[in-house]
């Protein structure tokens, strides 16, 4: 996956259609379905391989501990995104709720505040001061019936060890803090909605509950903790390193067998389905990223997801896949022929590109600016482009190297964090790539390469170690592994 330099933001609300589906679903199911008098339903709740608690709490405190008494934090669950008409998008918390918290249900959001929260009697009698308060939703039974287990104040504050209560007081609260503060640091919203007075009547949680901090408290000035959190999350603890280890595994696992898979004239279709039911058969719970799998003209397509066409004998196939376990995700691409074997020309642009990937991966050295192992990439394939004559100025090769061999993993495909020097227990990508779409201004006999490898690589004190190396990545090992799926 590419981090692309424009990264827009977009986010859409569709409210009043949530409200009627609200209202309809609560309808059928008083009329037309009774509830079972005694429901057990599957609980989210924390997977065994999860960090522990004590983990959560740490970055809870950290973050405490870069906010003045002045401030406060309100992370927000991501909402539910409807895909069309009545059905959503499966659930996928927010990232830095789920760093925080490790609560993954929608309706919830988590406040930080260094000074303290004495809660109402009726909410907690011991008085005591919260520095960290999770909202959840109530557990209603009739919610459940449809959507499965809701875990609930009490159950939340036993399982999740932070103090919990209901989000229908998180409104309250909010005011009570906006009122006794000066800064406000919030989920990262879209950038009109933080410069521009709310002009958008969207009914949804965050945006409303920012709208009403906004109007009614004009003294508090809103920040995005997008920085804040991204100084954490870029440097990845050991749990994370091992579920990033474990989204690897699962991926290199599942590119094998897509490997061994393809076949000429086999739909791109049936390779995105072998990958990822490798994923899943493995236990991850969703791909990190929509799957790229492209043969021919489509390897030339940077993000192409379509997935529809057929593929032929004497093309590349580009898959670009990543897991996601337990919500960190993988991001690996490997290029191969689909024939089994390399064309003359194939194999000249896949040794560029692999002779740029290994130069660039010997940077990841706690250190060195994270611009290097690009800037490497960069030499190694303006050279090789100009050696085999598809260009003749060195600046074009920009028309085939188009993005950039370097982003954070973690939690999102994209990591938070700014970019700088390397420091250990990073873990980054490493993705140089050629692509010469048809009509490109070269002998035509390029047209309709596109080879991008790309590898996981975690910063050390010592050696960058490639995560992914356990997947042949060689051109000679790619057409080994090719050969034995002949003799099955
Ligand atoms: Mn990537």
């Amino acid at each position: 996956m590419l981090l692309s330099l424009l990264k827009s933001r977009f986010l859409g609300y569709s409210f009043a259609f949530v409200v009627a589906l609200v209202l309809i679903l609560v309808s059928v199911s008083n009329s037309a379905l009774a509830q079972p008098p005694d429901a057990r339903y599957w609980l989210v709740g924390r997977n065994a391989d999860d960090a522990p608690l004590s983990r959560y709490k740490e970055r809870r405190e950290r973050i405490l501990a870069t906010l003045s008494e002045k401030s406060f934090c309100v992370f927000f669950a991501a909402d539910e995104r409807n895909r069309q008409n009545d059905v959503n998008y499966e659930y996928r918390q927010n990232s830095d709720l789920f760093y925080t918290t490790g609560f993954s249900e929608a309706g919830s959001a988590l406040i930080l505040a260094p000074r303290g929260i004495v809660l109402p009697d009726s909410l907690d009698s011991s008085r005591r001061k919260h520095m960290a308060l999770l909202f959840v939703q109530a557990d209603d039974v009739r919610e459940q019936l449809w959507n499965g287990a809701i875990t609930g104040a009490r159950r939340a504050q036993e399982l999740y060890g932070i103090m919990a209560i209901e989000n229908k007081h998180l409104r309250g609260i909010l005011a009570e803090l906006a009122a006794a503060h000066d800064t406000a640091f919030i989920t990262e919203l879209p950038t009109t909605l933080v410069v521009e007075p709310f002009l958008s009547d969207s009914l949804d949680m965050q945006e409303s509950l920012v709208r009403n901090l906004k109007k009614q408290h004009p003294n508090v000035t809103l920040r995005s903790h997008q920085r804040l959190l991204g100084e954490l999350r870029k440097i990845k603890d050991s749990h994370e390193v091992e579920l990033l280890k474990k989204s690897v595994n699962i991926t290199i696992a599942a590119h094998r067998e897509a490997i061994l898979a393809t076949r000429p004239d086999m739909f791109e279709y049936e390779i995105e389905a072998a990958m990822e039911a490798g994923f899943k058969r493995r236990g991850a719970e969703d791909v990190g990223y929509a799957s790229i799998v492209g043969a021919g003209p489509n390897s030339c397509v940077l993000h192409y997801t379509a997935s529809r066409r057929q593929m032929r004998s004497g093309e590349v196939l580009l898959m670009d896949c990543g897991a996601e376990y337990h919500n960190y995700t993988a991001d690996i691409t490997r290029t191969i022929p689909i024939s089994g074997t390399f064309s003359p020309e194939q194999a000249a642009v896949y040794d560029i590109v692999y002779a740029a990937q290994e130069a660039a991966i010997s940077e990841y050295r706690a250190g060195v600016d994270w611009r290097k192992p690009h800037s490497r990439a960069v030499e190694i394939i303006r050279a090789g482009l100009l050696k085999l004559g598809i260009i003749t100025q060195p600046d074009d090769y920009k028309l085939y190297f188009p993005h950039g061999s370097v982003h954070y993993i973690g939690l999102d495909v994209h990591d938070a964090g700014v970019y700088g020097q390397f420091q250990p227990n990073m873990v980054l990508t490493c993705e140089p790539g050629v692509y010469i779409p048809e009509n490109s201004p070269c002998d035509k006999k390029w047209w309709n390469i596109g080879i991008r490898i790309e590898d996981d690589i975690l910063v050390t004190n010592g050696d960058p170690v490639n995560l992914s190396a356990a997947l042949p990545r060689k051109r000679d090992a790619l057409e080994k592994l090719m050969k034995s799926r002949a003799r099955k």
